[in-house]
Formats: C-alpha cells, structure tokens, sequence
C-alpha cells in the first residue's frame, strides 16, 4: 500500500508544474509541509514491519529528494523567467533624459543670419584675437580715440600694432574687403571684448552681428530698405523704423535706428520710457577712407554697413530686463525659451 503511494507521489513529482511562485509554495506544502502527502507518508513509515523498513525507508527518502529538487527547479525558474520580463517589458515607460534647450543669445542669432541669408548674404566669420591695424586703424579710427584707450580695449601686447581683443566685429568685414572683390554682402556674427564694468546693462563680453553691403551704387535708400526688411521679419510686420543722426568714425553718414516700441505698439510705455521707440541698431554708408584701406576704389565703389548687439535684440524680444541673466546659465531662465526652438 505504501510502495504505491509512494511510487504515485514520485510520477506527480515528475509531471508537477507551477506557473508562479505561489503555485510553488502551494506544492510545497502540499508534498513536504507539517501535514504534507509525503510527511504523512513518514507517519505511516513507522507502521511498517522491520523486515521492510529498509526498502521502503530508502525510496521514501528517494521520493522526498526527488521532491525538494523539484520545487526547488521550478522556483529558479520562475524567478528567471520574472527578472528576464522586468527587463523586456515593452510596456514600460523608457529612461528620460533631460533636453537641454538652446540658449536665447543662439536663437536671436540664427534668427538675424537666417533673415539676411534670404537677402543674399553670405556668413563670414574670423579671429577674437585681432591687431590694431584690423580693429581700429584700417576702420578710420584717430590715433587718439577713446576706443583705443586701456579702459575701453584689452591689450594683449603694446607698441606698433598691438595684440588685443576685438571691440566689434569690423574687423571681419575688413579681412573680408582685403581678400574678396564687390560684390560683397556679408553678415559677421560673433563674441567682442570691451573692458567695461559688469551691470544690468552692459557686460565685457557681448555678441554681435554686423553686416556689409558693398556693389557700384549701393544708396542710403538701399540701406534704409535692407533695415526695414529685416527688422519687419525680426519684430512683426507692423513695426516702423526711424532714423537719427549719428557718427561713427568707419562710416559716413551714419545713423542710429529705432524700432517702434513692440510693446504698446509706438503710443509709450515703461519699456520704451514713454517715448514710443526703442533703439536696435547703428548704421552707414562706409566711409571712403575704409574702403581705399581695404583696397577697394571709393571712386567705383560704395556701400552701407550696420551693427547690432545681439543681447540688445534678444532684450526687446523677450523683455529681458537683465543682461546678466544670459551669462549665469540659471535653467529656470533657459527653460522660458523651450518654445522659441
Ligand atoms: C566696415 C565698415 C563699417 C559697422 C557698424 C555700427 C554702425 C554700430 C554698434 C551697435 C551696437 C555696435 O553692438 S554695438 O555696440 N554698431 O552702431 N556698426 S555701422 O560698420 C562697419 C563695419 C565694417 C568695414
């Protein structure tokens, strides 16, 4: 009676399944716990007489080994078979990474390049480590003036034709008349250096752009048109555009442009100080002088130039009341410019 028990409890063993690991347990005590098939079978065991003792003892303990090892396959591989569904669970949500965003001073960057590409020009870029000669000398700036001066320039070196940091980025448009022949339209982005105290309102490190335009016959009138367009596509095709005099030493005539206010639409607020404008940007005809020491004849040639502070566009933009805050790299400022990509 026993022996058939046992050889039944050894072919359920064998066929034995489990889907989970409670199915497991479940079979666990079923066979092997307190009140267990197989415990019960060790129970009866003690009924049965010496002279059999032997046999069965020897394939009760088989039954039991064969029992353990059993319970203890189908637990491994469960857990594998759960761990390997952790890591292929198609359903989960994947890692995120964290999106950077581009910083306000590139956006208004390629905005202004990509407006004055549609208009035909071309990018030019050069060196922030310049001469004299690019920066100043070769731009009709007096031996005397102020921009040359310690406390508005970084010099890296003195004497003839000192090593400094560039003020504006002119000199690419120089390095770009020395080398190429009219027609010339280019627009130069870039970092320039000016030894100025740090505030709200200016910093020693800014970016600009400036753009040249020089051809037979290029008139005011072009230049006016050129910054009508650009600043039409840049602030909203309503904005007016108006001119004052003003004086550059590479440029002559040379002007000051201001938008309307892009806030109260021209009629005053605390963003334009009542007076309906804001100003963007300075411009001119390039002066004779430049253009003969570039090696290009005044006589044939003439052209218009301007220059702008990206910070400055990117301010009017976005009301920016701060220029620092473009140099802290502070998220919580970066993020407000996850739309404009
Ligand atoms: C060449 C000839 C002429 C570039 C120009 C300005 C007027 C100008 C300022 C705006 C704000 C600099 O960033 S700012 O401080 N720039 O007002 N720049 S015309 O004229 C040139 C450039 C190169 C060969």
């Amino acid at each position: 009676m026993i022996s058939e028990k046992i050889e039944a409890l050894l072919r359920e063993v064998d066929r034995a399944e489990a889907g989970s690991e409670k199915e497991v347990e479940e079979l666990r005590v079923r066979l092997l716990g307190k009140k267990g098939e197989i415990t019960r079978l060790f129970d009866e065991f003690r009924t049965v007489s010496a002279e059999h003792k032997r046999e069965f003892g020897q394939k009760l303990n088989n039954l039991k080994n064969k029992a353990t090892e059993k319970i203890n396959e189908l637990k491994g591989r469960i857990g594998q078979s759960e761990s390997s569904d952790r890591t292929t669970d198609l359903t989960m949500p994947g890692d995120m990474h964290e999106l950077g965003t581009r910083h306000p001073i590139s956006i208004t960057r390629e905005e202004i390049i990509s407006i004055f590409r549609k208009l035909g020009y071309a990018l030019a870029e050069g060196p922030e480590i310049e001469d004299d000669y690019h920066v100043f000398e070769a731009l009709n700036f007096p031996p005397d003036h102020p921009a040359r001066d310690m406390q508005d320039t970084f010099f890296i070196t003195s004497g003839h034709n000192p090593v400094l940091l560039r003020t504006h980025t002119s000199s690419v448009q120089v390095r770009t008349m020395e080398r190429n022949r009219p027609p010339i339209r280019v627009i130069c982005p870039g970092r320039v250096f000016r030894n100025e105290a740090i505030s709200a309102r200016a910093h020693c490190i800014f970016h600009q752009v400036e753009g040249l335009y020089v051809d037979k016959g290029v008139s005011f009138a072009d230049m006016k048109q050129s910054i009508l367009l650009f600043v039409r596509e840049m602030f909203g095709e309503n904005t007016r555009i108006r001119m004052r005099p003003s004086y550059f030493p590479f440029t002559e005539p040379s002007t000051e442009v201001d938008i309307s206010c892009n806030i109260c639409g021209g009629k005053g607020c605390n963003i334009c100080k009542g007076t309906g404008w804001l100003e963007i940007m300075g411009a001119g005809m390039v002066d004779p002088n430049v253009l003969s020491a570039c090696g290009i004849d005044p006589e044939e040639y003439s052209g218009f130039a301007f220059g702008m502070g990206i910070e400055r566009i990117a301010m009017l933009k976005w009301q920016v009341r701060d220029l620092r805050l473009y140099f802290e790299n502070d998220v919580r400022f970066l993020r407000e410019f996850e739309t404009s990509i």
